[in-house]
């Protein structure tokens, strides 16, 4: 059966060999030990910093929940400054702490929120920044933290893209007071559900571990109305064996993103983010932005189409987070406001994207995307 009879999904996790995860799963079951800060927990806290190369991490249930800890662990109140170009997880921590929004708009480059916008949206209420390294690619640090040093305002980044990612010779989750990570099964490094808290200090991460166990300081002692967002050991197993094969994994992707710019290079009206300057890249995602006026049909034309061939691409990020009921009636939501985002979402198409993509198949969805092709698998007119 050939690749393209199945859907292609935009992505589809990555997996060792079950035979691999047997041994994970025996100890497990001999040591009884199944959450709470296990051994494989502990092992895996350890191996990530050294392999993200940072000096604190907490391991969490998911990057949702990481968010919304972060949030707390800082004491932000009040509003923050985020950006509408995000997976809706983003927004939702602040609703969860009861913090408003404030929406700024975003850069065109890389879609990350423009610094150059934030001053404007600051008010007396202002505590914090919430930028998203989106697609895996930095936000511009060096500006949003002179910001935050002049107004006094924490910077958290949404870093769920950001796996494995250098910046300027580190590993990025160093930056801001602290970066939360996702470990999903649809992200580049997953634990199936999962997600993380890189800090810089033991005080800072002994008070994250407490929120992320109710709250508890010891035995008998509660410091904090904390939450139940513990990796399981299930989880940090399945992350250890993970990160293994982590390298070859991101190899392939790179393959798979070579391949796309070589075929999608000379389509008039079709685009697509370039490598940013001092970065390493994980190859999280590959989007292209369709500009119809040049490109010829739109770009939910084309997301139909390919899904008429099997191809599932996603909107990634269509509607903007400002658009959905709940946080449409913000002053900050305006559209007016947030033009280049409100472009950006028109505009955008994550192609699939996953280490055992053939490129034979990356090579057919090049062809459908470039409608002056003779195009072998659809009977379309165009
Ligand atoms: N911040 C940012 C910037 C984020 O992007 C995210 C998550 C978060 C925070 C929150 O982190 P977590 O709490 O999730 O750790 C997906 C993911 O569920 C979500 O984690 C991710 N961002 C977001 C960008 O994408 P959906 O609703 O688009 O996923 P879904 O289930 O439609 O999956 C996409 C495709 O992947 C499916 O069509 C098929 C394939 N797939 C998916 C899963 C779950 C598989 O083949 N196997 C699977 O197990 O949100």
């Amino acid at each position: 059966m050939k690749e393209l009879d199945n859907p292609i999904y935009v992505t589809q996790p990555s997996l060792p060999e079950l035979d691999e995860f047997i041994p994970y799963l025996q100890q497990i079951w001999d040591n009884k030990i199944l959450t709470n800060n296990g051994p494989f927990h502990k092992q895996l806290e350890k191996e990530l910093a050294e392999f993200l190369g940072v000096p604190y991490i907490s391991l969490f249930a998911n990057g949702t929940l990481a968010l919304v800890t972060a949030l707390q662990v800082l004491q932000v109140t009040g509003e923050v400054i985020t950006t509408p170009y995000s997976f809706v997880a983003t927004t939702h921590s602040l609703w969860w702490n009861n913090i408003k929004p404030v929406f700024v708009d975003i850069e065109k480059e890389f879609c990350n929120l423009d610094p150059e916008k934030i001053e404007a949206a600051i008010t007396p209420k202002t505590t914090a920044i919430l930028p998203v390294h989106v697609y895996g690619n930095p936000c511009k640090i060096e500006r949003i933290q002179d910001i935050a040093d002049i107004y006094g305002l924490k910077v958290i980044y949404d870093a769920a893209h950001c796996f494995g990612v250098n910046h300027k010779g580190q590993g990025i989750c160093n930056f801001g007071d602290l970066s939360i990570l996702s470990f999903h099964a649809t992200k580049v490094f997953n634990t199936m559900e999962g997600g993380a808290i890189v800090c810089h200090d033991e005080a800072t991460k002994k008070r994250i571990d407490f929120l992320k166990n109710f709250g508890f300081a010891g035995e008998i002692k509660v410091m904090a109305p904390g939450i139940n967002s513990k990796m399981n050991e299930l989880q940090a197993a399945m992350g250890i064996l993970q990160l293994k094969h982590h390298k070859e994994n991101v190899e392939k992707r790179k393959t798979i993103v070579e391949q796309y710019q070589l075929k999608l290079k000379g389509i008039k009206g079709v685009s697509f983010l370039s490598q940013p300057s001092d970065t390493t890249s994980n190859y999280a995602y590959f989007p292209i932005f369709i500009n119809e006026a040049e490109y010829g049909i739109s770009r939910n034309d084309l997301y139909e189409r390919l899904k008429q061939n099997n191809i599932y691409g996603r909107r990634y990020f269509y509607p903007l987070i400002s658009e959905f009921p709940i946080y449409k009636g913000l002053e900050s939501a305006n559209p007016e406001k947030l033009r280049i985002a409100q472009q950006t979402a028109e505009q955008v198409i994550c192609l699939p994207l996953y280490p055992n993509l053939s490129l034979e198949t990356v090579c057919k969805i090049c062809q459908l995307i470039d409608l002056n092709a003779k195009s072998l698998y659809t009977n379309e007119k165009h």
